[in-house]
């Protein structure tokens, strides 16, 4: 390991932190010995409609239970809108900025407050009740947000699925929850292209049909103007429906374990999970790591660039900022378009203070040359974070330097669908920086690592990390599969949550990512399943069996390397592999789209049938020279043609 150079906290962001050092200590000392007197406390952040009396119920064994704040009541749209009319009903809350540089718009809360109470009367109005769930197709657009508060304002669980998956993955994740009513738009806007959301919703209808799951209703908001098809009786415009309810509609008495959301998340086998998080300790957890991991301040213009189809979107687009009464940029376009300044550029026209982004966009951006950063200002930029995959120190100094012209710190957030909110990040007034690494755990976190037998490893080791003790903002099962949930997170390592992250800690104490250990890759920051990858592939005619694993990628952080073995007859071709491609991205969404495909007659195969991945991977790391044990292979010869025909040759 490289040495790496530490930042001191600065003087600046020492005065203005709401959290010091000797602060941190000390609630990170409460909170891990008196968890219940800790967040018996941090609970009262959210207003409750009625207090809670009990804080922690949770056991990480047997059959696994978790519970926060289970006697409270409350509701999230009024955290996140009502509460704050009072005092701010005239501060805007969402900035909304459009695809293209010219269409932007500002709502208040007053204005917020509307728009969520008419949306959640038109899904009343239409049938949808407390516990209902509905499924979310949307493009960035206030309406995202509108329609998460408005499901949460009567108890529906929404399930927001990211506009750029395919009308399969949609239907599987319709299927799964049950959901019969959808929320999508005519079209999305992103980089100057149209995405076809209502007619991938029709077509995912239609899939869903087949799998006895019926949807009942659309709503549509319109955002293009373009063409749609539309059933009678089953479709609805959004602005047909919001002009004829009321503006008021009273907030639902949730209980603090009441489903919240549900939001599908790849692992290392079989189908996408519906992860599931709850009412009370969920939006406790992402609006105190939203206040401190960002030294969010009153009057702070915060932009976090991911979209609300991913976990970031819920918890520092939405829920975070929300809670707190912040004013929260939305942005439906891309980094690059029209040219690679539009960040920066974002940033000076809305006076951010606060970005938020992941580290495969400022890779992106720094390959794209400084002057497109350096005509513009930025002096209104004061805190810096990346999300999503390990930052390498390079583009964390670019970060750094370039962006934040060495004044900002950057927090290196590091968390998941499952935590609900962000796990290990330096808090600005409280943490030396050192590029790479999360640095700490936020408060009533308590991270462990252990080898592979599960033997704990203490002080500086390398490892895989879990998590020992509850948090409020973590998952409470997966959707309809509380079993799967227990196998998938518990049961590696008995009793701990298990990341599936390798880590490694340092003399300091610090944390360092080092990406995952298990059959996840990491594409842009988005999380895909080897195995779902995989199983697309072998949907296709040509194909009879797929191997699937990550390479290093400069831009992407890791590409997707694909093995394929083809029936009898089929013949390799350049065609075939863009057909291939093709197939993958209509299976699953761009999002899965093969970087490399590699036709390989077969697969390097243990005896008892196992694929070698771990060969599999040196090879399409170009790394074949360390090969390690090969003695097991069924047909050793298997590999030197994988070799002579790799598609990274460097
Ligand atoms: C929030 C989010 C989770 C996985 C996680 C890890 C990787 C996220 C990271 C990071 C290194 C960071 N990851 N943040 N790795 N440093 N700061 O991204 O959720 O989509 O569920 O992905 O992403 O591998 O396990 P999700």
């Amino acid at each position: 390991m490289s040495e790496v150079q530490t930042h001191r906290v600065q003087p600046a962001w020492k005065k203005r932190a709401l959290i010091d050092d000797k602060t941190y200590q000390q609630w990170y000392a409460e909170s891990v010995e008196s968890p219940e007197a800790f967040w018996g406390e941090h609970g009262k952040r959210i207003d409750w409609f009625r207090p809670y009396t009990k804080v922690k119920n949770t056991t990480f064994s047997g059959d696994v239970s978790i519970k926060w704040f289970e006697d409270g009541l409350t509701n999230v749209s009024y955290n996140c809108v009502d509460r704050h009319l009072e005092k701010r009903g005239d501060q805007v809350a969402i900035i909304w900025e459009g695809d293209n540089p010219y269409d932007d718009k500002k709502i208040t809360y007053r204005e917020l407050h509307d728009h969520v109470c008419r949306f959640a009367n038109v899904l009343k109005k239409h049938g949808v009740k407390k516990g209902d769930r509905v499924t979310i197709y949307m493009p960035m657009i206030p309406e995202a947000a509108y329609a998460m508060l408005a499901c949460t304002r009567i108890g529906a669980v929404h399930s927001i699925v990211f506009g750029g998956f395919s009308p399969d993955s949609l239907a599987g994740r319709i299927v799964d929850a049950e959901s019969t009513f959808v929320i999508t738009a005519d079209e999305g806007l992103r980089g100057g292209r149209t995405i076809p959301l209502k007619e991938n919703t029709d077509r995912a209808i239609d899939i869903a049909a087949k799998n006895f799951v019926m949807v009942k209703n659309v709503l549509v908001v319109r955002r293009t103007g373009g063409k749609v098809g539309w059933a009678n009786g089953r479709d609805l415009w959004y602005h047909d429906e919001v002009a004829s309810v009321p503006a008021e509609c009273a907030p639902e008495q949730m209980n603090a374990e009441d489903p919240l959301f549900i939001l599908y998340t790849s692992g290392s086998t079989g189908k996408p999970k519906g992860v599931l998080h709850t009412t009370g300790g969920y939006l406790v957890f992402a609006s105190m790591t939203h206040q401190y991991v960002f030294d969010y301040h009153d009057g702070d213009i915060y932009w976090c660039t991911a979209d609300v189809g991913w976990v970031t979107g819920h918890s520092y687009i939405v829920y975070g900022p929300l809670s707190n009464g912040a004013t929260t940029l939305m942005f439906e376009g891309v980094p690059n378009y029209p040219s690679p300044s539009r960040f920066w550029e974002v940033i000076d026209k809305h006076q951010v203070n606060i970005f938020y982004t992941a580290p495969t966009a400022i890779r992106a951006l720094m390959g794209a040359g400084d002057q497109h950063v350096k005509k513009s200002s930025r002096q209104s930029l004061r805190t810096l974070g990346t999300v999503g995959e390990p930052i390498n120190p390079e583009a964390w100094n670019w970060y750094f330097n370039v962006v934040g012209e060495g004044r900002c710190p950057v927090v290196d957030t590091w968390w998941q669908t499952e935590t609900g909110g962000i796990m290990i990040s330096p808090l600005p007034g409280a943490m030396d920086l050192k590029p790479g690494s999360a640095t700490r755990p936020f408060f009533g976190v308590q991270p462990q690592l252990v080898d592979n037998e599960g033997n704990v490893l203490e002080g500086a080791a390398d490892g895989n990390l879990c998590i020992v003790d509850s948090w409020p903002g973590q998952m409470r099962t997966v959707y309809g599969d509380h079993e799967r949930f227990i196998q998938t997170y518990f049961s590696t390592y008995t009793g701990k949550y298990f990341t599936g992250d390798g880590c490694r800690r340092d003399e300091d104490g610090y944390y360092w990512i080092t990406g995952r250990v298990d059959d996840v890759i990491n594409v842009s920051g988005h999380r895909m399943g080897t195995a779902e990858v995989e199983s697309a592939l072998v949907s296709h005619p040509t194909v009879s069996e797929a191997a699937v694993v990550g390479y290093p990628h400069d831009i992407k952080g890791q590409g997707i390397y694909c093995y394929v073995s083809l029936m009898a007859g089929e013949v390799p071709s350049e065609d075939l592999r863009k057909e291939l491609v093709a197939h993958v991205r209509r299976e699953i969404g761009a999002i899965a789209s093969p970087d490399k495909i590699q036709f390989s007659p077969s697969l390097p195969k243990t005896r008892s049938g196992k694929i070698m991945r771990r060969i599999l991977r040196k090879i399409a790391e170009d790394d074949f020279g360390t090969l390690g044990d090969t003695s097991t292979l069924a047909d050793p010869a298997v590999v030197d043609d994988l070799i002579s025909n790799r598609q990274n040759k460097k």
